[in-house]
């Protein structure tokens, strides 16, 4: 039976991919931070076969406790500051983390593995996943974008999450780790944070529809992006693992939408008409966007053999829906 270990297990990611491990007869092991975390009871209730294990991205010795005590075959790096917003007003937290971070995951499986410069994990067991984002093409380049695409990150996080990208690159090449790296487009969920464009317009639409909201204000309506569903995201990782030498992987759809696409198909769902209940304000802008995010991910398609499964109008109405239903008490 193989172990994977799973950092940011109480984020979205994190119980996809654990879902989806177990119905693989994985043995699934939960980092999980702090002393009394409120989210421990979600896993404990949503995935009671996964095993919690205590540590912090900020913390190298509780990364290293945490790789001796479970053993892993596999891990998969999905901790992160991830919210966009967040990392202008927390630069540092978010460089520490969700850069940084990466780095102490790195150090504790090359101090595991007994690897160093002169000594290269050659048969080394763990194999690492890292979770690097599309947000690192921020300004693009050129459209779609691809493995070449030249990063231009456009926020703190997009910044660190560089790092993490390269510094799994550079132990792959320094030190023989199987590290690989997911430049993974925006995938949502029912279970997307209520902070994050999708999910706000998802909840916002079904509790208009209930008469519970009176209006959704967001910030700029025309970015796009390359949207799919969490669920299908988890396999490519999981299939990244399994091939015979560690590689780069851009994963998404391939077809990119309008912030603006989403609202309307969102609240047609429910039988409204967006223009009278949505606004645009200055407040939810950032100081640097990135106005079009789309993937060419022809390399995942031909050698991880991934395709996604959920359409973009699938996807908005599976999250319309999952909201109406819990607005309603039903979940
Ligand atoms: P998410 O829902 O925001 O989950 C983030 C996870 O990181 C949570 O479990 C959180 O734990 C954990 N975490 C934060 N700080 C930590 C720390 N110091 N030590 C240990 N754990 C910590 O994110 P997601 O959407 O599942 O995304 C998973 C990963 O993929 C992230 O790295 C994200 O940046 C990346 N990514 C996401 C997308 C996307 O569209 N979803 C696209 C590309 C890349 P708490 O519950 O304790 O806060
Ligand atoms: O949903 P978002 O906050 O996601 P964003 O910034 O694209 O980041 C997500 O995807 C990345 C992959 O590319 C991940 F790496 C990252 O961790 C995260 O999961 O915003 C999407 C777009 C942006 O252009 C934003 O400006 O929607 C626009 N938007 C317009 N109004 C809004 C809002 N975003 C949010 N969160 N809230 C608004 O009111």
């Amino acid at each position: 039976m193989p172990t994977a270990l799973i950092t940011g297990i109480t984020g979205q990611d994190g119980t996809y991919l654990a879902e989806h491990l177990l119905s693989l007869d994985y043995r699934v092991h939960g980092l999980i931070r702090g002393q009394a975390n409120p989210k421990r009871q979600l896993i404990e209730t949503l995935l009671p076969d996964v095993h919690i294990v205590e540590g912090d991205l900020l913390d190298q010795t509780s990364l290293i406790n945490a790789i001796q005590r479970v053993e892993p075959d596999e891990i998969y790096n999905l901790a992160a500051v991830s919210f966009v917003p967040v990392s202008w007003n927390q630069p540092e937290l978010t460089g520490e983390v969700t850069g940084l971070g990466v780095l102490r995951m790195l150090e504790a499986i090359r101090l595991v593995e007994g690897a160093s410069a002169s000594r290269p994990a050659r048969n080394a067991r763990i194999r690492f996943y890292q979770a690097s984002s599309s947000e690192m093409f921020g300004k693009v380049a050129v459209t779609p974008q691809n493995e070449q695409t030249p990063f231009y990150p456009r926020s703190p996080y997009g910044v660190a999450k560089v790092y993490g990208h390269y510094i799994t690159v550079n132990y792959r090449e320094s030190y023989g780790i199987f590290a690989c790296s997911g430049i993974l487009f925006n995938h949502e969920s029912p279970r997307r944070g209520p902070e994050f464009v999708t999910r706000k317009i998802s909840r916002a639409a079904a509790r208009i529809k209930l008469g519970k909201q009176k209006e959704l204000v967001l910030g700029n309506l025309d970015a796009r992006r390359d949207w799919g569903f969490a669920g299908d995201y988890v396999r490519a990782m999981h299939l990244m693992l399994q091939q015979p030498e560690p590689d780069d992987y851009v994963v998404g759809t391939g077809e990119a939408h309008q912030v603006r696409e989403f609202i309307d198909l969102a609240f047609r769902h429910v039988g409204l008409n967006w223009q009278d209940y949505v606004r645009s304000d200055s407040q939810f802008s950032r100081p640097a966007e990135v106005d079009h995010l789309t993937a060419d991910a022809t390399k995942a398609r031909q050698k991880l053999g991934w395709q996604p499964t959920v359409s973009f109008e699938e996807l908005v109405q599976m999250m319309v829906e999952a909201d109406l239903k819990a607005e309603t008490g039903g979940r």
